[in-house]
């Protein structure tokens, strides 16, 4: 059974992974009133992954026994300044994730859950990939700039994601 300390901080989890869901579908129509559909649809799957995320921890805590709590959701941002700030915002948004899980996986060493620390590794790794795939997307927003038709070539790349449940 998973110790109480351990289960609070994982309801806090599941909070925020909602959050970046909510946080996500915020983006998605924001983009989408700009008529990028191309980064609507990226940030859509975003809100999917985040909303996977979520329902992992969920299905986490019942398994070990614990309670799963639910709490209120803050309020997203609704305005953006640019496709650039939305990926800014993203991977500010990501950094401040990696550490909670970083600091998930501390707690769960330190009360020596070896299950916990096992199934928080996937996590540890999803957050490495997040942060790689939106530095590349900031990257390529400051290469293109005030060029239209750069960010049109973006918003068709960015067209072309699907969200696909991962195996974990
Ligand atoms: Fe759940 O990884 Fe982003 O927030």
């Amino acid at each position: 059974m998973i110790s109480k300390k351990l289960q609070d901080a994982i309801n806090s989890q599941i909070n925020k992974e909602f959050y970046s869901a909510y946080f996500y579908l915020a983006m998605s129509a924001y983009c989408k009133t700009k008529d990028l559909d191309g980064f609507a649809n990226f940030f859509y799957v975003q809100y999917q992954e985040e909303t996977f995320h979520a329902m992992k921890f969920y299905n986490y805590l019942l398994d070990r026994g614990g309670d799963v709590v639910l709490t209120k959701i803050d309020t997203p941002p609704a305005d953006f300044k640019s496709p650039l700030d939305v990926f800014e915002k993203t991977l500010e948004h990501e950094q401040i994730v990696t550490k909670s899980i970083n600091d998930l996986l501390d707690l769960s060493i330190k009360e020596n859950d070896h299950a916990s620390a096992s199934f928080l590794k996937w996590y540890v790794d999803e957050q490495v990939e997040e942060e790689a795939t939106v530095s590349r997307l900031v990257n390529k927003m400051k290469l293109v700039g005030d060029n239209v038709g750069g960010l049109f070539i973006v918003d068709s790349e960015l067209k072309a994601r699907v969200f696909t449940p991962p195996v974990a």
